[in-house]
Formats: C-alpha cells, structure tokens, sequence
C-alpha cells in the first residue's frame, strides 16, 4: 500500500487521512468555533471527554499544543512541573512551557521502561522555601515514545496518583498515543486517565486524522483551558471539517491499532535476522521499532538512511537513538517485506 508507493515509516504522524475522513470532512456541518457554534467540533469535543472519563475535551491544533495549555493552566509564572528526561515535553517541545509561560521543567530520570523512580519523583517535589520554585505538576505520557513506545500500565499511575494527592500536586497525562497503550493491556483508556487531572491525546498519529488533539479534564479546567487556547492564537472558526475526521478516527481507527503493533513486531523479527543491526526486541510493544547498527559496521547511519529512500523506503535516524521506524495504517504486510529487503541491502557487509 504505502502511501504515493513510498513506504514511509518515519512517524505515524505521516499518515493520510482515511477515504471515510475525506467523505466526512466533506459533508461536515460546521460554525464559528469561538463562538461555540461548531456542532462537529462540540460532538468530537463530547465524545472525547466521554470516551477519556472527564467532564470536558477542548479540539487544538496539536498535540504540543495540548500539553502546553495543560501546563499553562496548571502552573503559574515560576511554578514547576516534575516529567521525565526523555518526555516529549521536555525534549521536543520549544521549552514552550517556559518560554511562554514562565514555568520551570524538572527532569528525573526516564527508566527503560518509561517511567521515573517515584522516590526521585518525591525527592524532586520541592519543599516551601523562599528560594525554590513551587512544585504543582507531575507529568506522565503513554505510551513512551522515546523510551521506545513502551506502555506503562494502570498500576503505575495509581502510584503516582497516590503520591500527588500526598504532596498535594496535579498530574497531566500526554497520552499522544495512548489508545496504543490500552489496546495492548486490553483495558479501557479511562483505566489510565481516571488517574490523571487533564490528559492529552492525538487525533492525528495513528488514528490517522489530518489535524488536531483533544485535551480532556474537568469543566473548570476546560473553561481555562479555552481562554489560553485562544491566547495562544489557538481559536479555529469553522474546524467541523477538521473534527470530523476526529470523529471517525475515534469511531472506526482504534481497534485496528493491534494490527500496527503485530507490523512493527514484523518488522522487528525480521531485523534481527539482518546482520548489521541489532535491535531489543523487549522494547518493541507498540508500533515504534528502535534499531540501531551493529558495532563494526561499515556504514554510518545517514549512508544508510539515504540507500533505504533510493529504495522508496523512509526512517528517521537520531544522533543520540539510532533509528526509528513507525508502523501505521498505511504500511502493510508487503511494505514490512520491502523494508527488510531495503534494510538488508542497505548495509553490505560487517567491517573485517
Ligand atoms: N511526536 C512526533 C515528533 O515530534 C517526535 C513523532 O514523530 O513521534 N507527545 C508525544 C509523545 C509525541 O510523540 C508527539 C509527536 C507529541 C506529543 C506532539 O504532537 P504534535 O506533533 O501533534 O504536536
């Protein structure tokens, strides 16, 4: 399948929106937005809260979006927020948070497994003192997208939970991805989210819809969080025609993510079997594949990047994590084959 016959497995973020997105977008009824007069947006807006167990969703633009308005209205001017080293926020998103909001980002250390050690978490928490910023906010995400698209489970969000409501802090989920999290556990979103004070999810990854995020907690947070969504030039007039793709990918998109999980461990499998990568087959539960080359290969990654595109095959390749491949709706079985083969072909022989 592949899209325009290229195999694309750089992000599930590249994916096409589905031809029952393109008919709904079409046929959507739409309104001013700001004026709360999109009924798709509001119907995307209920289903999303519903499904997420909160009160409340916000449509934006983005899934960076999303979490900065949950800090935002979480945190004040010189106020922090404790997430993992390797968090999305932390490492991809601007410092937005700080940038535009004066907030302080706290990293602890992300374990292989995605998440942090809750006692550095405490430790982290700060004491009140006239010097130290005030701690208000852990953040989490699910599933880990660089640690590896590894899924954290319910009972660790009951810990973390447990010590915020101890420390008297709130916790935000970016769960970008977390109905991959859910599908794989086979437990219901809410099981994480009933956990978490505002949550973060994208309508745009492997669900396959063009644009947007939902954000999801309580009316009063919701009710801010439309205030800093306009702030941030967030407001969209007539965005029906972008929820109604949103709408489908919650309907139709979600139980078919299992079948993005068994391609990437595919894909995986056959890696191994390829001499000159090495890849940890422990971390591959969802749909990222994280390899690397072996030592003593002759190519660099780059060369190696380059040969797969000759071949109409695309991977993202990062200085500090090797590669990565995403698998989606859009890559089938056929495209999992031309990919080994490109893999294989890519690199010619170990050094001697
Ligand atoms: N991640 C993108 C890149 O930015 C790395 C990708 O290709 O995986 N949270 C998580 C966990 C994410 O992986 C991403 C996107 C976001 C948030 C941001 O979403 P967008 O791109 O909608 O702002």
């Amino acid at each position: 399948m592949g899209i325009n016959g290229i195999v694309d497995l750089r992000s599930d973020t590249v994916t096409h929106p589905t031809p029952r997105m393109r008919e709904a977008m079409y046929r959507a009824e739409v309104g001013d937005d700001v004026f709360g007069e999109d009924p798709t947006v509001r119907r995307l807006e209920e289903m999303a809260a519903e499904r997420m167990g909160k009160e409340a969703g916000l449509f934006v633009v983005s899934g960076t979006m999303g979490n900065l308005i949950s800090l935002l209205v979480q945190c004040g001017r010189g106020e922090e927020v404790i997430l993992g080293d390797r968090s999305h926020i932390f490492l991809y998103e601007c410092a937005a948070p700080s940038a535009l909001g004066g907030i302080s980002l706290r990293p602890v250390p992300n374990l292989p497994d995605g998440t942090m050690d809750l006692e550095e978490v405490e430790a982290a928490v700060r004491p009140d003192n006239v010097h130290f910023p005030r701690t208000r906010l852990i953040a989490l995400e699910n599933t880990h997208n660089r640690c590896g698209g590894v899924v954290l489970p319910p009972e660790y969000f009951r810990r973390v939970r447990e010590l915020a409501d101890r420390c008297g802090l709130q916790v935000h989920l970016d769960g970008a991805r977390m109905f991959n999290a859910a599908i794989v556990l086979r437990v219901d979103v809410r099981e994480f989210t009933r956990y978490v004070d505002s949550v973060t999810f994208c309508l745009s990854k492997g669900l396959c819809a063009p644009v947007g995020s939902v954000v999801c907690g309580s009316e009063e947070f919701i009710r801010e969080a439309r205030r800093a969504r306009k702030a941030l030039g967030g407001g969209m007039r007539q965005a029906g025609v972008l929820a109604a793709a949103g709408i489908v990918a919650l309907e139709e998109m979600v139980d078919r993510l299992a079948e993005d999980h068994r391609r990437a461990k595919m894909l995986a499998e056959g890696i191994v079997e390829i001499p000159g990568y090495t890849v940890d087959l422990s971390q591959v539960q969802t749909n990222m594949v994280y390899f690397d080359l072996s030592e003593g290969t002759r190519e660099d990654r780059l060369e190696v990047v380059g040969r797969l595109r000759e071949r109409g095959v695309l991977i993202g390749a990062y200085p500090d994590a090797g590669f990565r491949a995403v698998t989606h709706y859009w890559i089938d079985d056929r495209d999992v084959g031309r990919a080994l083969e490109a893999l294989a072909r890519a690199v010619i022989s170990p050094k001697e």
